[in-house]
């Protein structure tokens, strides 16, 4: 039964991963050797690596969403067959993306495979996604994923076994052949590692005093780990942790905690009676949300004042901090933290396998972009329930609420306005011909008036990785203002189905954070769709979703 089985098959074209992993349509998974050219592709590019699979162990686990049960399967039998020492798999296939971090550094692993299309909808006819962690815990970076995408277009076989599906939801250890495979509790791993960081005493006291959360787990992968850590290890009310149970389908929604996608969240903040905090994360867990009573708090401040409270509120960084990372098109509050602190400020691409270097150099400490993720070298992925447990502390260490947080932070540094506007749904070919007509016209921006300032400069965002010397271009249009002002101009590289355009709109004042954002932003965001001549390309004008 464990025989080795060597099945013939043929590339199949588009299995280039793209700013996280490989997403498609689940029907586009489940097409026959779909699934097992990805797998069998990326063993192929680790064993080039040099890798004894015999000396190693692999990780497996997703975020519950359809297809991910079969798929674990079939990633178990190809584990085996392609000769792993162990495999190791989430209980009931579910891993969170940064407990699968956590996982690989703490028991050694190689590597591991995460099967979800974090934000994307899931469901037959919704998104699936494969995305391939290395043995730092993080996403793989380029370099890996091309070779990856190599081997998908020179793949002849892969191996499997014929052998019966294995029991996903009963924790054991069983022999496989010569494979020793583990259903295992990542809550329990993902827990110690914010016990190492956090007061969890301090946090208990928080809730002892009478303080209400809610956290809105979407439907997705957080909710067992949130159940355990806010309700049963620091004492959260039940019922603080909403849509705790991960469904195939997310329950219908879209698990993507903006806004505009946690609405409901929104809504339950709102008014005098709302709770005092209020967080969501995403489909795999690495993303986060966080909403004061009637405040919203955007990823770049959220990530600036983490910074900022890092030291003296969390123990976990009572050292102080290497460096601060961020994406080249989050805002720019965090530079400004940094700079109060004196250490390096470092700017990426976007697209967390950016951080992973700089992490493992020792050269930063917090990293973060501004859609909606934060984390830090405790593990190599972003990490949704850590962002909360940060604000957590630094909520019980001052005492103050969340609005007073940030708008004392504003005080004292003042506010980046920021946005991002995004239009979906475009048609692939008229996006990049428009992006491309932009790229075109940049060296006759300069000194251009634009949006009551003039362009300073305007370039493609060009990335060295000051580590291993590795170079990335064209990750992002920007257009910088003498008055401090930005535009960033880029296409998604998550998306399942036709063109994203993402707009990042940012303006500094020091006016106490009190403006009107819509009218501070307004003419960049004019200025900019008239520049790309959007309506005319794509014949649309208004975004989809505003962050
Ligand atoms: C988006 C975000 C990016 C993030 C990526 C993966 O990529 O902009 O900041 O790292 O999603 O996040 P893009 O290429 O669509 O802009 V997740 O939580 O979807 O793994
Ligand atoms: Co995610």
């Amino acid at each position: 039964m464990t025989e080795v089985k060597t099945v013939a098959t043929m590339a199949i074209d588009g299995q280039k991963p793209g700013t996280s992993g490989l997403r498609k349509k689940t029907r586009v998974f489940m097409q026959p050797n779909y699934l097992e050219n990805f797998i069998q592709s990326i063993f192929n590019a680790v064993a080039e690596q040099g890798v004894d699979f015999k000396e190693s162990l692999l990780v497996v686990g997703g975020d519950g969403r359809y297809y991910n049960r079969t798929a674990i399967q079939t990633i178990v039998k190809m584990a085996v067959a392609n000769g792993f020492a162990k495999v190791m798999v989430g209980r009931g296939g579910i891993v969170s993306t940064p407990a699968m971090s956590a996982v690989i550094r703490r028991r050694g692993a190689v590597g591991g495979i995460v099967l979800s299309a974090s934000h994307n909808p899931g469901g037959i006819d919704a998104d699936f996604g494969v995305k391939y962690n290395i043995t730092n815990g993080g996403p793989a970076p380029e370099a890996v994923t091309e070779q990856i995408f190599k081997q998908t277009q020179q793949i002849k076989e892969y191996l499997t076994i014929d052998y019966p599906n294995i029991d996903l939801d009963k924790e054991a250890s069983f022999r496989v052949g010569d494979t020793e495979v583990i259903v295992f509790d990542p809550v329990l791993d993902y827990v110690a590692v914010m016990q190492s960081l956090f007061d969890f005493a301090a946090l208990r006291r928080l809730f002892d005093s009478g303080f209400r959360m809610v956290f809105d787990a979407m439907h997705a992968v957080t909710g067992p780990y949130a159940k355990e850590i806010f309700e049963n290890r620091l004492g959260a009310a039940v019922g603080t942790v909403l849509n705790a149970i991960p469904l195939e389908d997310f329950g219908g929604g879209h698990p993507d905690p903006n806004q505009v996608y946690a609405a409901d969240l929104v809504a339950r903040m709102s008014g005098s009676d709302a709770p005092d905090f209020g967080a969501a994360s995403d489909g795999d867990g690495d993303r986060n949300l966080i909403l004061g009573r009637d405040f919203f708090v955007t990823p770049g401040d959220s990530l600036a004042l983490i910074a900022a409270y890092a030291k003296d509120a969390i123990p976990g960084y009572a050292d102080g901090l290497a460096g601060i990372a961020r994406s080249m098109p989050t805002s720019s509050a965090a530079d400004l933290v940094a700079h109060s602190l004196g250490v390096p400020l470092y700017e990426t691409p976007t697209g967390w396998k950016f951080f992973g270097n700089l992490m493992d150099a020792g050269l930063c400490t917090i990293c973060g972009e501004e859609s909606f993720g934060t984390g830090s070298n405790h593990i190599r992925e972003k990490d949704g329930i850590w962002a909360v447990l940060c604000w957590l502390s630094i909520l019980a260490k001052t005492g103050e609420s969340v609005s007073g947080i940030v708008h004392k932070h504003w005080e004292k540094f003042g506010r980046n306005y920021f946005q991002r506007h995004d239009f979906e749904g475009l048609e692939v070919e008229l996006a990049n011909k428009m992006v491309n007509l932009l790229r075109e016209k940049l060296p006759s921006l300069s000194g251009r008036s634009f949006a009551e300032s003039r362009v300073k400069e305007a370039d493609d965002f060009n990335y060295a990785d000051p580590v291993d010397g590795s170079v990335s271009s064209k990750q992002g249009i920007r257009i910088i203002l003498e008055d401090g002002s930005r535009v960033v101009i880029r296409l998604s590289g998550t998306g399942t189905e036709g063109a994203t355009l993402r707009l990042y709109l940012e303006s500094y004042k020091q006016d106490g954070g009190t403006a009107d954002i819509d009218s501070v932003l307004g003419s960049l965001a004019k200025e900019t769709l008239a520049l790309l001549e959007l309506k005319q390309h794509c014949g649309v004008e208004v975004p989809t979703v505003i962050t």
